[in-house]
């Protein structure tokens, strides 16, 4: 959707907002089902990259320290167990700037992927870069959905991050997609942009050919030791806002209430789903940060009359059948 487009849903007054975006959700999805997606941190610490809002990120002191890659048998312990409490979705996360095929880390990833698709959970990775080769090789194994967020506006990119451009994102999402991968790709409100950025992030993930699978929206959580540190929190309406912006102009994609609910009331996040958000993080813990105990978004989900989402292995690009040229994907 085009920027004028979005701008105009912004300045609508809240509940037409809300009103708009509840019948595009309910054209495309049911009422009052979420997904439950959980995140594991395969490889914590010692990035190379200074994403400024990141604690794994090398160059700041943000008292998380650089591990190894788990251990296989580690790691389906914790994908049985997510499964267990029922989640249809298990993310794997690790703190590099990419991966390249033919390296040792790189086939142990293969391997693990391979063992964790087999629990019937949908499988998503984030690894940082990956080009042509790698992502084939990916969804071979069989990952379901890779998770690559273009974060902000192409325009506020660079007070971000400098270690690497928004392009190479673009790239990167770009090879996911001729790999026939669905791609997860949404950004963090409360980086210090303004809503300009924030409506232009939207303009350039819903203008994806085909439409993003899904969208996660993080709210910055402040890192001690991060330039972000002392950044103020998000204003809850506008997050509302935002979440309901992404609905409307992504209608089948699952829009994820993602890092920042320890922060938000169950009122808040209950304003999220009405306006349109259909996923969230399940488990206490997000990569290195904290998210809502299990027990409480369990009774919220209850309270609300809410159901989880089941998973949906095989997925099919939401505008699949969208004929706009698939190139070129710009900024
Ligand atoms: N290294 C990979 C990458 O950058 O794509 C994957 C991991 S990275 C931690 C995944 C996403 O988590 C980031 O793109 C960002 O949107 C989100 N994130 C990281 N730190 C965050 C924070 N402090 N608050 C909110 N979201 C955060
Ligand atoms: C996404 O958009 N949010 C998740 C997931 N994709 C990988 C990560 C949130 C990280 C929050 C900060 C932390 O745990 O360090
Ligand atoms: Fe590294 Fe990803 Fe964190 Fe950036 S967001 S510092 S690439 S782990």
């Amino acid at each position: 959707m085009i920027y004028s487009d979005l701008e105009a849903l912004y300045q609508l007054p809240l509940f037409e907002l809300i009103q708009r975006a509840r019948s595009v959700h309910e054209e495309n999805w049911p009422a009052a089902e979420v997904q439950l997606c959980t995140l594991l941190s395969i490889k914590t610490g010692g990035c190379s990259e200074d994403c400024s809002y990141c604690a794994q990120s090398a160059r700041y002191k943000s008292g998380v320290d650089a591990e190894r890659l788990m251990e296989k048998c580690d790691i389906m312990k914790r994908a049985e167990a997510a499964r267990d409490s029922g989640s249809t979705r298990f993310c794997m996360g690790a703190a590099w700037r990419g991966v390249r095929s033919g390296t040792k880390r790189f086939d142990q990833v293969l391997d693990i992927i391979n063992d964790v698709s087999e629990l019937g959970m949908e499988v998503c990775v984030t690894l940082g870069e990956v080009g042509p080769e790698e992502a084939v090789a990916l969804k071979e194994a069989g990952v379901t959905a890779y998770n690559h967020n273009v974060d902000t506006s192409p325009e506020y990119y660079p007070n971000v991050v400098t270690t690497h451009t928004f392009q190479d994102r673009l790239n990167t999402i770009r090879n996911v997609q001729d790999a026939g991968m669905a791609v997860c790709c949404g950004g963090i409100l409360g980086l210090g942009e303004d809503t300009s950025d924030r409506l232009r992030m939207l303009e350039v993930v819903s203008e994806f050919n085909p439409q993003p699978e899904s969208v996660p929206i993080n709210s910055l959580m402040p890192m001690p030791g991060t330039p972000m540190a002392e950044n103020k929190g998000v204003d809850v309406f506008e997050l509302v806002r935002i979440i309901a912006i992404a609905r409307i102009s992504m209608p089948k994609a699952k829009v994820r209430l993602s890092a920042g609910r320890t922060n938000l009331s169950e009122e808040g996040q209950t304003l999220c789903f009405f306006a349109g958000a259909n996923s969230i993080f399940y488990g206490d813990k997000l990569l290195t940060a904290k998210n809502p105990a299990v027990e409480k978004d369990l009774a919220l989900i209850d309270k609300l009359g809410m159901s989880p989402q089941q998973p949906n292995r095989k997925q099919t690009p939401p505008d699949s059948d969208d004929t706009r040229p698939r190139e070129p994907q710009t900024a």
